[in-house]
């Protein structure tokens, strides 16, 4: 299998994440990469430069030039804090109708894109996503047959075609689905397994037809980040599934899940797939409340293999340092067991 990857995504290592006003520690760690890396058995190909055009095909101008220059504005305008915090959000309540402007402030700007507090801009932010979403352009370039992984970093599926959070900048994901239809898929898939709901890869492909967007996913009605995206109800133009399930969810009702996940892609009838793979879904991981051990995860690969499609699987959360990596290589094995 080959895995894609760059060293630039090392330059992004949130130190902190603001949340309810806290100064927390960061969960999105460039020692993630480390991990995976020492244990997913891939031979490793550099990833290229997402061109600028396949960017701007998922996300606005406006989103890439703020993440591309923000940080430097920030440095540049001496504020004390070394990453750009924002503090005013221009939410529809806020504006009231009225067209949204650029705030001449970097202070002010800083809430322009963003819709969180734990999702910062740093040195290296921009580089690294750049790096992560070239990681999936790569990737989806490179499939075949069989299975790619791009190892993005940071995550992707938070990312909105205008706006980032949830660790994520720009969406890995869906450059990767855009690439496999400009390959001439006609139909590609995207399964989400991260624990939490892709609003922003939901988002993307909200009304396309030849783009399916499933997604397994704790709760957001049981008080779980995304929070407002992520219910049942929310089918788009009939290629969206979501399946929230319980916190406390263990192997059983997951894999359940999974199995109408791939029921379907495969009654869509696409002809490549996506998945987005987090594996915060885990017993021991800090940042959801779902219970799936290795064993749940290498059923998930079996699961999303035994569609027979051309696969690129992208990296999401995972944020247990200890399992991530054989977390990760659980789930690629399932995928594709090695010949
Ligand atoms: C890609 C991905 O998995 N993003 C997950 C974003 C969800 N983060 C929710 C954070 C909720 C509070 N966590 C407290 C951590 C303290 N550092
Ligand atoms: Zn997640």
């Amino acid at each position: 299998m080959i895995g894609v990857w760059s060293p630039s995504t090392l330059l992004h290592d949130p130190s902190a994440e603001i949340w309810i006003g806290l100064r927390t520690p960061g969960t999105e760690v460039a020692e993630r990469v480390r991990r995976i890396r020492a244990a997913v058995p891939a031979t490793w190909a550099e990833a290229a430069e997402a061109p600028w055009d396949v960017l701007t095909s998922v996300h606005s101008e406006g989103l890439l030039r703020h993440l591309r220059d923000v940080y430097a504005e920030w440095v540049a305008a001496g504020y004390p804090q070394d990453r750009v915090v924002p503090y005013v959000f221009p939410t529809a309540a806020m504006l009231g109708g009225l067209p949204g402007r650029s705030p001449a402030a970097v202070h002010g700007r800083a809430g322009l894109y963003a819709y969180d507090t734990m999702t910062l801009v740093g040195p290296g932010t921009w580089e690294a996503a750049l790096t992560a979403a070239g990681a999936a352009w790569t990737a989806a370039r490179l499939v075949s047959r069989d299975l790619t992984y791009a190892l993005c970093r940071p995550p992707g599926h938070h990312a909105t075609r205008d706006g980032y959070g949830g660790s994520c900048y720009l969406n890995n994901a869906a450059v990767a689905a855009t690439t496999l239809r400009a390959e001439g898929y006609a139909k590609v898939a995207v399964v989400d397994v991260d624990a939490h709901h892709g609003n922003g890869t939901q988002a993307i492909f909200w009304d396309r037809d030849d783009v399916f967007y499933g997604s397994v996913h704790v709760d957001p009605g049981a008080g779980w980040f995304p929070h407002y995206v992520g219910f049942a109800d929310e089918t788009g133009g009939g290629t969206t599934l979501n399946v929230p399930i319980a916190p406390e969810s263990g192997d059983g009702v997951w894999l359940s899940a999974v199995a109408r996940l791939c029921e379907a892609v495969a009654a869509f009838g696409a002809e490549a797939l996506v998945v987005s793979l987090g594996v915060d879904a885990a017993a021991d991981d800090p940042e959801s409340p779902l219970r799936v051990t290795r064993d749940g995860y290498l059923s998930t690969g079996r699961l999303l293999g035994g569609l027979g499609l051309p696969t690129v699987a992208v990296q999401e959360g995972g944020y247990h340092l200890e399992t991530l990596g054989p977390l990760v290589a659980a789930t690629l094995r399932g995928i594709q067991p090695p010949s």
